[in-house]
């Protein structure tokens, strides 16, 4: 989506419905279609194949990432998980050490007893990415800003690393949302959400979601996706659908506030680092103004002092709620070592300075003000 493009938000995959003439998709909940004779029907059969209101909110998907498809999931590590289906036993994946820890949960401790083995490396250390980097990587998987310390990583770089290989480049967008990155425009095959986050943008619902341009994923992973049968309701579609037409308006507001509490935060005596690619001190913001449009509504900061000043602070806080999730319209506060990421290997951990202090926030679209005198209060 073209960052000031809001038709696309408000109209993507749109189409009036031809029976009735409802201008807003409504939602088909049934799980079965009539058909004329066996094997002749008007499109749809079974619901776990295809859904009228999924179809639509599929339109919307690939529309608002600028791609020619767009599948739905019921979650974001159920379209995860369809992608990683793609590939032969034996394959090797290249994936950046710091993703949000449900997926590397899933590649360590589910898909690695498959025969497939994950390499987790600092995708900004050209070094690291080198010496693991070989004909026998068929996918290299980036999360770009990343979960939960906000790294930036080069998605144009990466995709000449895959093409020199022969691998598949996967981003998932999940923290920038399409509409401030197109990960495909720089070169990645295959975009994964979890529409859980800003595209849903209410933390009322679980999905995911996976856009290509390339068809032969495209075909590979819609099989998956009626053979595995890891599909979102028509409910879940229609409001996903509805989501979406907001989704711009959202997140010029979880932006305007995230640069304003990132700045708060920096100045703070209590504060120790902020970690948001919109700030100056962020060691990749030049890339981040080049790769995305906008910074988003996710950073991440240590307090000065101890556990034991965070477990003082967290509670203190009236306005944002520690819970895990990010990217509702409410504003979201979550310790990584202990909820999110409790899952990453300890020394892992460390490595990525995910410790006891280190709390991230999804700003949420209340009063600007309000927020920051929130945690100023807590503070
Ligand atoms: O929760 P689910 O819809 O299955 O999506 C998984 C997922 C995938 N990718 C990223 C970048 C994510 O952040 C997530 C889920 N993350 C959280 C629940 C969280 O609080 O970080």
């Amino acid at each position: 989506m073209d960052p000031k493009n809001f038709t696309v938000a408000v109209h993507g995959g749109a189409e009036i419905e031809p029976v009735t003439g409802a201008v807003m998709t409504p939602i088909f909940q049934t799980s079965t279609f009539a058909q004329k004779a066996p094997g002749e029907h008007a499109g749809y059969d079974y619901s776990r194949g295809g859904n009228p209101t999924r179809t639509a909110h599929e339109a919307a998907l690939a529309a608002i990432e600028g791609a020619k498809w767009g599948l739905a999931f019921a979650s974001g590590l159920g379209a995860e998980q369809a992608i990683v289906q793609t590939l032969d036993p034996g394959a090797e994946v290249l994936v950046c050490d710091d993703v949000y820890g449900g997926t590397g949960r899933l590649f360590r401790k589910l898909w690695a007893k498959y025969g497939l083995t994950f390499h987790f490396v600092d995708m900004n250390n050209d070094a690291e990415v080198e010496k693991v980097l070989s004909p026998r990587i068929k996918m290299i998987w980036v999360e770009t800003p990343t979960n939960p310390t906000m790294k930036v990583i080069d998605i144009a770089k990466m995709a000449e690393k895959a093409k020199k290989v022969g691998a598949i480049l996967v981003v998932d967008n999940t923290f920038s949302s399409p509409f401030f990155q197109h990960p495909l425009k720089w070169g990645a095959d295959i975009v994964v959400h979890s529409t859980t986050k800003y595209i849903g943008g209410h933390s009322d619902l679980i999905g995911g979601a996976v856009m290509t341009n390339k068809q032969e994923l495209y075909e590979q992973i819609k099989f998956i996706q009626f053979a595995a049968g890891c599909v979102p309701s028509p409910f879940e579609s229609f409001l996903l659908l509805r989501s979406i037409k907001t989704l711009a308006v959202r997140m010029i507001h979880h932006e305007r506030n995230a640069i304003a509490v990132a700045e708060f935060l920096e100045h703070h005596p209590k504060v120790k680092s902020v970690y948001y690619p919109g700030l100056k001190s962020h060691p990749q913001h030049i890339l981040a103004k080049k790769q995305m449009s906008g910074f988003s509504g996710m950073l991440s900061f240590d307090l000065r002092g101890t556990y034991e000043d965070v477990i003082k602070f967290l509670p203190k806080l009236k306005i944002f709620c520690l819970a895990e999730s990010l990217g509702g319209v409410e504003s979201l506060v979550n310790h990584p070592e202990r909820m999110t990421h409790a899952s990453v290997p300890p020394e892992l951990r460390k490595k990525l300075g995910i410790g006891p202090t280190l709390l991230r926030l999804s700003v949420g679209i209340e009063s600007m003000d309000d927020l920051i005198e929130d945690l100023n209060q807590a503070l």
